[in-house]
């Protein structure tokens, strides 16, 4: 049996189902990047809201490039479970606010039309961060970029989530609609202000006029948004459908811990986010900084270099104290950078984030953090750096992380075994490991040269310094005894 609308009541009791009759949701929102990252957070909060009578506010997911989500989500409906897990306990729930999925490259113009339709009021994004065919390090549309030239040529067949938003708000515009919001939840940061920045000048490059009209018109609020969902795996699969008592293609397997929140700016209207836990602010920037230089900061750090010392999840690396002890500091690190958000311990909050990442239950490989690492450094670890220096303090930990990376992205770990680079510059990060050679005072500058991930810190003789003598220390001691800095 599968998991669907149809074998919903065969579920046994134990599993908890949508408290809602999913015939009478309609879609108030159309969501790209349907991942396994939206299915635990985004969509279990709209799942909440539909309980609650929000009905006009179902999620219609779509994927950019791969068909696989919809594949596995069509047969049952755009039903799924999210496995939370914590130590040996699991707790399964059945989310049903997707109603629909699809596929964007299948047919672009079906796409387009679901999001042009009125009813549409939010347009929400989890792409990842190169999704966004930026620069990350300046947080500009990468006017160069493939997709972006494509859909420059293609505009109502795009490919890039820019293209898709700026054919709909064009439909909208000429329709005399009103636009949606578009709710970026991506790891960037003023994620609201960079895809506005991205999308603003896409459109200008399309027409000037219809650029004008998104920048008076469209609003972009920030989000924070947080929540560890490893990568599904066979073994998940296998262990949901058992406790399912069905076939369930695709389920999510995440922590207990989940938080969002949202700059309350929503034009187009909103469901009533705060009765699902929601906490809408007026400047998300002081939490999304705390997030990204305290949790993917350290969770990056702990990714490069526990991959190198041989571990393969993030809970086994906390588990060798060394790399505990290492992860605290670096927080300690970041923590001083940070203006405090209203009501935050930072301490407690840096606590709590050493027990997720030691969450034993959560198998988050180090090689899915490591990804697109071009992407993440700038605001994760860079932006830290950046300000100890100017702070006078001493920028160690935070540079043997850096340094971690660029002994990743030379594709060879501490074994001599070949480590599979995920990057939408490797090549580029090849041919300079592959110039420079594993020697510290040859790879450092060469990799701090690449300026869309360095920008001008790169040139800084403190930087070129503190991250030289980190990768040399690396190459002599191994991660494990580096990171005792
Ligand atoms: C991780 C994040 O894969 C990564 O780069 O650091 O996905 C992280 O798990 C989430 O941001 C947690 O909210």
């Amino acid at each position: 049996m599968r998991l669907s609308n149809a074998s919903l009541d065969r579920l046994p009791g134990h599993v908890r189902r949508p408290g809602y009759d999913r015939a009478r949701v309609t879609p108030g929102i159309v969501h790209l990047g349907v991942g396994a990252f939206h299915r635990a957070h985004q969509a279990v909060v709209i799942d909440d809201l539909l309980a609650d009578g929000a009905t006009d506010w179902g999620i219609v997911g779509a994927s950019l490039r791969n068909s696989d989500t919809h594949d596995a989500l069509a047969p049952q409906d755009g039903l799924y479970t999210v496995a939370v897990q914590s130590g040996a306990v699991t707790e399964h729930r059945v989310v049903g606010s997707i109603t629909k999925t699809e596929v964007a490259k299948t047919n672009p113009a079906r796409l387009i039309a679901r999001m042009a339709d009125p009813a549409t009021r939010i347009v929400s994004l989890t792409i990842t961060e190169k999704g966004y065919c930026h620069r990350p390090q300046t947080g500009e549309l990468d006017e160069h970029h493939p997709d972006i030239v494509h859909d420059l040529e293609n505009p109502d067949a795009p490919r890039s989530a820019a293209g898709f938003i700026a054919a709909a708000l064009s439909r909208r515009k000429a329709s005399g609609a009103a636009p949606f919001t578009v709710l970026c939840c991506d790891n960037l940061p003023a994620n609201g202000h960079t895809v506005g920045r991205i999308v603003k000048r896409f459109a200008a490059l399309r027409s000037p006029e219809l650029g004008d009209w998104i920048a008076g018109e469209v609003a972009f609020p920030s989000t924070m948004v947080d929540r560890i969902v490893p990568e599904t795996t066979d073994a998940d699969r296998a262990d949901v459908s058992v406790a399912l008592g069905m076939i369930d293609a695709w389920p999510v397997v995440t922590e207990p811990f989940t938080q969002w929140i949202v700059e309350d700016r929503f034009p187009a209207g909103r469901p009533d986010f705060a009765a699902a836990g929601v906490q809408l602010v007026a400047d998300v920037t002081p939490f999304e900084q705390m997030k990204l230089r305290l949790l993917n900061g350290s969770h990056s750090a702990l990714a490069y270099l526990g991959y190198l010392a041989g571990y393969e999840t993030v809970a086994a690396t906390m588990a060798d104290s060394r790399f505990a002890a290492y992860a605290r500091q670096l927080m300690e690190e970041a923590a001083v950078t940070l203006t405090v958000p209203a009501g935050t311990d930072l301490s407690a909050y840096s606590a709590t984030l050493l027990e997720r990442f030691s969450n034993p239950a959560l198998h988050h490989h180090n090689a899915q953090i490591a990804m697109d690492g071009s992407q993440k450094l700038p605001q994760r670890l860079l932006g830290t750096l950046r300000d100890r220096l100017m702070l006078g303090l001493p920028i160690e930990a935070h540079a043997l992380a850096v340094a971690g990376w660029m002994r990743y992205v030379t594709g060879v770990d501490e074994l001599g075994r070949e480590i599979d680079v995920r990057d939408p510059i490797a090549p580029e990060l090849a041919a300079a490991a592959r110039m420079a050679g594993p020697v510290a005072d040859r790879l450092a500058p060469a990799l701090l040269d690449l300026s869309p991930v360095f920008g001008t810190l790169g040139a800084d003789p403190r930087v070129r310094k503190a991250i030289t003598d980190a990768l040399a220390r690396l190459y002599d001691l191994g991660a494990s005894r580096a990171v005792q800095v």
